[in-house]
């Protein structure tokens, strides 16, 4: 048995890998999970056996791809890219990485040292179909992108939690195993959980309250909370925080009347919702994707620590709190760029800048638009935007006119069939492990390495490794000269100098004598000393957020009839866990939520077709009437869409479903940030007719040629 993590969700449990068989079950020895893991855990095993993985490069041939050495397909990348930079420029070369980057040490480490050096202002990440509002929110009020607080759900007496799902996504900036445990802990010490979703989810399920929301109004709701507590004279005043008055008075005209209609709350519920927040000793509000995913996502966002900020809620024991990593992500950050934020714009749209990278949704156009700068050569890595970017259907057919393209994935996807050379890793059971981003949103501080679970082959290689050949081989040449050095250079290298640096004192052979993994205690006070704000206090009411309280005003005003809204499953995993036939198997799953209500004035029938369509275009999904959605809202996953041609997909390929970023905005974004405002867009569902099967038809100009 060798001890590893599951990589798969941010809960990053601690698991036991049976060396022979490579099968894997929950470490009870681990610290943070004793021994907890999910369904989805059998991934692990499943991804490492799967036909499809593949262990070694492609190049693009012809109109296929064929087998190739690791030199001759490293030498090709980095010929193609050079190619691109020497002639266009460094702002030619454009780079994503996609979510797993956040479970990889190799990506966090070597690949953003890698690609932050390129000299391009196109650096892209899934971040921008995710928590660039909460970043943007963080840098405002605690003074750093990355200083996002967790809730400290094990000591908490009030946990409300504002769009998200963990007991499906099992927690998210809140790295929690077992969520289902400690709200369980919760409600056994006597506390509440109220959960305020536009679908009474699985958490809404387990909680002692929910609350249907209009989708994108979180905003008002929060604001019409804060007057209360005010009006009501719930406010605490703490030295720690700073922007009380500006705050009460910026609230005043969202009162709880005013917000009831747009926000589909009642005045009294509304009321209610602050009462009980307010009266408990320790309690803490937590909101993430579903309000993430809006024009006003990094005001949201921002309310929501307001909220804890104002009630006192703030680095006490139960509240809102900050891990203290064994090695400080933040200083990583600061090394490669990730601080700050509009500090530079997008070319086409002038889009701004959070954490040094551009919003995706700006990348097609970017590709697209003739002129200096514009984007020829892509690298991308751990990601799938085609499928997980707003319209990434227009993305899919831009990626054909690129120059260069190169992929680090395991996989011949929905993406990666438009490079020109795939460079694969080594399966995640195959790789070294420490989890440099997720420790630091822990509700718990730990600290655990893991060494490779399973051998692997002499020409197999992991994320660190290939970057380092990509990144000497877009090296000006007078670099060379230090190739010896850079080869050797591995993440273990970095990681043990940020632990003997950080605040526990740690050093990778301390962590060799814990396999199973350190438990450093629970979370710890930080403020003062943590934040980074000019005043050095928690910035209540910062200038640049009020500033958009108008345009919020403007926008609760309207109400379309209908609004899309996502979700996710238990044993799936965004795009890339429907290779698995352990997983996939069971009940269709893409498919659209629709009240009974909505259903019956579209004449929409039980598992019938239905189209799904907004001004982008539509897709066909099969129909499911559920009264768990609020009238007025439906529900789709993303992340489907698997009938593309040219993909190596065998198991995804017999359960496609439909993408539902085929028909997403990447207009439609959240105004400070550029994030994704996927939730709440309008849409409009009618019955299928006979000729809209389920798609079948990539886009014309989306085959690889
Ligand atoms: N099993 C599984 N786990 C996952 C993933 C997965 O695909 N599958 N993905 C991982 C990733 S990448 C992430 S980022 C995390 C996300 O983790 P979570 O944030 O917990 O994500 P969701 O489960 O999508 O929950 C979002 C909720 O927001 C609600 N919502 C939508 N719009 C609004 C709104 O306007 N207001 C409010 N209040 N709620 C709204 C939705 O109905 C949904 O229930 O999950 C991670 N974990
Ligand atoms: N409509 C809608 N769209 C969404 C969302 C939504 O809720 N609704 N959610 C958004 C969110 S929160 C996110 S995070 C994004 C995710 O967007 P992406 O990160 O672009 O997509 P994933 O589906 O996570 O694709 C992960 C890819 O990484 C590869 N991979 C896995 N592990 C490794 C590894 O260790 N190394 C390498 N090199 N590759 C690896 C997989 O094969 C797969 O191709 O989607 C976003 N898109
Ligand atoms: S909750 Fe499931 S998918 Fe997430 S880390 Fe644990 S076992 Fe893996
Ligand atoms: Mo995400």
């Amino acid at each position: 048995m060798a001890v590893a993590t599951c990589l798969l969700c941010e809960a990053a449990c601690g698991i036991l890998v049976d060396d022979t068989t490579g099968a894997v079950r929950g470490d009870p020895r681990d610290p943070m999970s004793r021994g907890y893991v999910c369904p989805k855990v059998v991934g692990m095993q499943d991804l490492h056996d799967d036909p499809d993985r593949l262990r070694t490069p492609l190049i693009r041939d012809g109109n296929g791809f064929r087998e190739a050495s690791w030199d001759e397909a490293l030498e090709r990348a980095g010929a193609m890219l050079r190619a691109v930079r020497d002639k266009h420029g460094p702002n030619a070369l454009a780079a994503y990485q996609g979510n797993p980057t956040a479970h990889n040490l190799g990506l966090m480490t070597i690949a953003q040292a890698v690609l932050r050096t390129l000299g391009t202002k196109n650096l892209y990440s899934a971040s921008s179909a995710d928590q660039v509002p909460h970043m943007r929110a963080a840098h405002e009020v605690f003074g750093h992108v990355l200083f996002m607080p967790v809730p400290d759900v094990d000591r908490t007496e009030h946990l409300l939690i504002l769009g998200a799902n963990p007991l499906v996504s099992n927690g998210s900036i809140m790295t929690a195993p077992d969520f289902k445990r400690r709200m369980s802990g919760i409600r056994e010490r006597g506390g509440r959980v109220v959960v305020v979703d536009p679908r009474r989810t699985e958490t809404a399920r387990a909680a002692d309250q929910h609350v249907f929301i209009r989708p994108g109004t979180d905003g008002g709701l929060l604001l019409a909370m804060i007057h209360t507590i005010f009006a009501e004279g719930l406010a605490k005043k703490s030295a720690l925080v700073s922007g009380h008055d500006e705050l009460r008075r910026a609230a005043l005209p969202f009162t709880p009347e005013a917000m009831a209609a747009p926000t589909g709350i009642d005045a009294g519920t509304i009321r209610g919702l602050a009462r009980d927040f307010a009266a408990r000793e320790r309690a803490v509000a937590y909101g993430r994707i579903g309000i993430c995913h809006q024009e006003h996502g990094t005001l949201a966002a921002y309310l929501v620590y307001a909220l804890n900020a104002i009630t006192g809620n703030v680095d006490r024991p139960g509240t809102m709190m900050w891990s203290t990593p064994a090695a400080e992500l933040v200083w990583i950050a600061d090394l490669v760029g990730l601080s700050g934020h509009s500090r530079f714009k997008s070319r086409v749209r002038g889009a701004l800048e959070v954490g040094g990278e551009l919003p995706i949704a700006v990348l097609a156009e970017e590709i697209e638009t003739a002129g200096r700068d514009q984007v020829r050569g892509l690298i991308t890595s751990a990601g799938n935007p085609v499928l997980s970017a707003p319209n990434g259907r227009r993305l899919e057919q831009a990626l054909p006119r690129l120059e260069a393209m190169v992929s680090v994935d395991s996989y011949l996807n929905e993406t990666t069939r438009h490079a020109h050379v795939i460079l694969p890793p080594v399966s995640p059971l195959q790789r070294s492990h420490y989890d440099l981003a997720l420790n630091a949103f822990a509700v718990r501080n730990g600290a655990k390495y893991v060494p490779p679970p399973l051998p692997r082959g002499d020409s197999e290689r992991d994320d660190g490794e290939i970057f380092v050949e990509l990144g000497l081989r877009l090296r000006a040449p007078g670099l060379a000269r230090f190739a010896a050095l850079a080869r050797r250079l591995r993440p273990e290298a970095i990681l043990d100098l940020f632990l003997r640096i950080g605040p526990h004192r740690l050093s990778l052979r301390r962590l060799r004598e814990h396999p199973h993994g350190l438990d450093l205690g629970p979370l710890q006070p930080r403020l003062p000393k943590l934040l980074r704000t000019k005043s050095k206090k928690v910035e209540v009411a910062p200038p640049a957020l009020l500033a958009e309280l108008p345009a919020l005003s403007r926008s609760l005003a309207s109400a379309p009839d209908l609004v899309l809204v996502g979700r996710r499953h238990l044993r799936s995993n965004n795009s890339w866990m429907h290779n698995t036939a352990r997983l996939i198997k069971g009940r269709e799953r893409c498919t659209l939520l629709v009240h009974p209500r909505d259903a019956e004035a579209r004449g929409l029938t039980e598992g019938a077709l239905c189209e799904l369509s907004t001004a982008r275009g539509s897709i066909t999904l099969p129909v499911e009437i559920t009264d768990e959605m609020m009238p007025g809202v439906v529900s789709a996953p993303h992340g489907f869409g698997h009938d593309r041609e040219g993909t190596r997909l065998t198991v995804a390929g017999a359960h496609p479903g439909a993408s539902v970023n085929d028909v997403t905005d990447e207009e439609r974004l959240d105004r400070l940030t550029g994030n994704a405002a996927f939730s709440g867009q309008p849409v409009t569902v009618r019955r299928a007719t006979k000729h809209d099967a389920p798609r079948a038809d990539a886009p014309a100009g989306a085959t690889p040629t």
